[in-house]
C-alpha cells in the first residue's frame, strides 16, 4: 500500500485532516470564508505516494472542476503532473467519496464555461489569473467512471 504523504503547508494539512478525520462532516471550506472545499486524492507520478488536494467544490453536472490556480503563483501545481500522469483520483465532497477520472480541458467553449462555472462559486479565480505570469491556469474536469 503506498504511503500517504502531507502536503507541506501546515493549513493545507490540518484541512485534510480535519476533512477527512471527520469523515468529511468539519473543515469543508476553506478557512473562514464558508465556501466549499472537496478533497482529490492521486498518485504522486514520482512518488508513487497517495496525495490528497483540498480544491474550491466547484461543480458542473455529475462533475467536478479542478482549477491549477496555486494562488497565482507563476507555476503550476505539481499535482497537475499527477493527475495528467494517472487521471484515476479519487473525489470527496463532504462526506460522499467517488471513484472519478480526470481530463484536462483546453479548448472553448467547454473551458470558457468551466471558467465562468468555477469564477461563480469563487471570484478569487479571476485575481489569481490576473496575477499569474502563466499563460493558462490549467483546467480539469473530474467525471464518475
Ligand atoms: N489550490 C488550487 O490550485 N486551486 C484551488 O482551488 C485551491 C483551493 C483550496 C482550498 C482549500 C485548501 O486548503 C487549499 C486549496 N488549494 C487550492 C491549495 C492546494 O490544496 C495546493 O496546496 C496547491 O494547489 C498547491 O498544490 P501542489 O501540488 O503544488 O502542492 C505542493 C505544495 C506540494 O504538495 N508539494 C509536495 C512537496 O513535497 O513539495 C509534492 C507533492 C507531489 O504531488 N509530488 C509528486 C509526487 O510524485 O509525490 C511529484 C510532483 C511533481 O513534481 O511532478
Amino acid at each position: 500500500m503506498p504511503e500517504y504523504i502531507p502536503q507541506p503547508f501546515d493549513w493545507v494539512r490540518e484541512q485534510v485532516e480535519l476533512y477527512e478525520g471527520s469523515g468529511g462532516t468539519e473543515g469543508t471550506t476553506l478557512l473562514d470564508t464558508g465556501i466549499p472545499c472537496i478533497i482529490f486524492t492521486c498518485v504522486g507520478n514520482k512518488t508513487g505516494a497517495i496525495r490528497k488536494v483540498p480544491l474550491m467544490r466547484v461543480r458542473v453536472g455529475d462533475g467536478y472542476v479542478l482549477v491549477g490556480s496555486n494562488g497565482g503563483a507563476k507555476h503550476d501545481p505539481v499535482w497537475v503532473h499527477n493527475i495528467r500522469a494517472n487521471p484515476d483520483v479519487e473525489l470527496r465532497d463532504g462526506t460522499t467519496v467517488t471513484k472519478m477520472r480526470v481530463r484536462e480541458v483546453h479548448e472553448d467553449p467547454e473551458r470558457a464555461e468551466l471558467w465562468k462555472a468555477s469564477v461563480a462559486i469563487f471570484p478569487t479565480y479571476n485575481e489569481y489569473k490576473e496575477k499569474t505570469t502563466r499563460a493558462k491556469i490549467p483546467v480539469f474536469i473530474a467525471e464518475p467512471v
